[in-house]
């Protein structure tokens, strides 16, 4: 797209499904480039037989394909019906595959362009609330060095320890009869802890009984979810150790949409989907986080992959890894929540 603004189309709908991108001055032309052995000159000469070029310009970094601009959109139609899948003379015989192009989406800054916020008022999603220094430095220490001294389960970006109940991706979900034991012993003081949270204390009996460490290495985030509302009860914690990261919140207007694999990783960023708010905070190491209410079970929650943040003007480099302890508890029923349209023991 190099200074053309326009960029490939997306691939072509299904027959009956969806519209391809509205006829534009802007061509999108594939096996055509520089890469085999076309010029943008001689790209040029060959389309301007159907009116003014404004500019040609690679698509990408392919050589392969071009994005051909006219002045006026009949003569981009006039090419695209003249020289689609067909042999083009004025091009060495050359068969052209030609789409519609359509604008590019400017690219968001380096970290985004969300504010980010430092504490969980600041944030403003309900439920969602921000313990900073919750465990000290030499706690950390402890807490990193006694999950290095276990096994990790590698992913195809992460790796992984789970505890309590195994967690499985494939479902996202856990198998709850299938338990693992008790969650290791050094934890306890941090389940101590979290028992002093405001609102711990709707839970009746254990208040976590599931126990996933994640380790990213630097730059590496996960992508948006809501934990499986039948998997886990309401009350989410996260404590965050060794390196820091923005946690992303959205919320978006159809409970439906679903994010790409947790397991690939291959979250697109915000590129294709819907209309959502966002809301960013910054989750510095030894922070525990609690997910509640409306914030776990109505928002999604994501880690961008970035190397570099912007939190209010500083520039926070992520250049070591981050081991999260997330504390779940299995739920052993249906969810009752009041998101149905989020909730998917009431979809079914
Ligand atoms: O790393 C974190 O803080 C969040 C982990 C998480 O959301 C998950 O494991 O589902």
């Amino acid at each position: 797209m190099a200074g053309s603004g326009y960029t490939r189309p997306p691939p072509p709908p299904p027959l009956g499904e969806g519209a391809a991108p509205a006829p534009s001055a802007a061509l999108y032309v594939a096996n055509c480039g520089p890469a085999v052995g076309l010029t943008h000159d001689d790209i040029r000469a060959a389309f301007a037989a159907f009116g003014e070029v404004a500019g040609v310009h690679g698509a990408d970094g392919s050589g392969v394909r071009v994005i051909v601009r006219f002045r006026e959109p009949a003569a981009a139609e006039a090419a695209m019906s003249a020289l689609h899948g067909r042999p083009c003379a004025g091009l060495a015989g050359r068969v052209l595959h030609i789409r519609y192009s359509v604008p590019a989406k400017p690219k968001a800054p380096v970290g985004g362009s969300l504010p980010v916020a430092t504490s969980a008022s600041e944030l403003g999603v309900p439920g969602i609330y921000l313990v900073p220094d919750f465990v000290t430095a030499a706690e950390e220490q402890e807490l990193l060095a006694a999950v290095d001294n276990r096994p990790w389960k590698s992913l195809a970006k992460r790796r992984v320890q789970h505890y309590g109940f195994e967690f499985l991706y494939e479902t996202r979900n856990v198998d709850s009869k299938q338990f693992l034991g008790e969650l290791p012993p050094f934890v306890s003081k941090i389940i101590d802890k979290i028992m002093s949270f405001s609102g711990a204390n709707k839970c009746t009996s254990k208040l976590v009984d599931q126990l996933t460490v994640n380790e990213y290495p630097c730059g590496v985030g996960l992508s948006p979810h809501i934990d499986t509302h039948s998997a886990f009860e309401e009350m989410i914690f996260s404590l965050s150790l060794a390196g820091p990261c923005i946690m992303e919140f959205r919320k978006y207007p159809k409970g439906s949409w679903r994010a790409p694999s947790m397991v690939s990783g291959t979250d697109k960023d915000s590129i294709e989907e819907p209309q959502c708010i966002r809301k960013a905070v910054f989750l510095p190491p030894r922070s525990m986080l609690l997910m509640s209410g409306e914030g776990r079970y109505a928002w999604h929650h994501y880690i961008p992959h970035h190397k570099i943040d912007d939190v209010g003007g500083q520039v926070i480099k992520r250049n070591t890894r981050r081991v999260s302890f997330t504390f779940r508890k299995v739920r052993m029923g249906l969810c009752d929540c009041e998101y149905g349209q989020f909730c998917d023991s009431q979809s079914k």
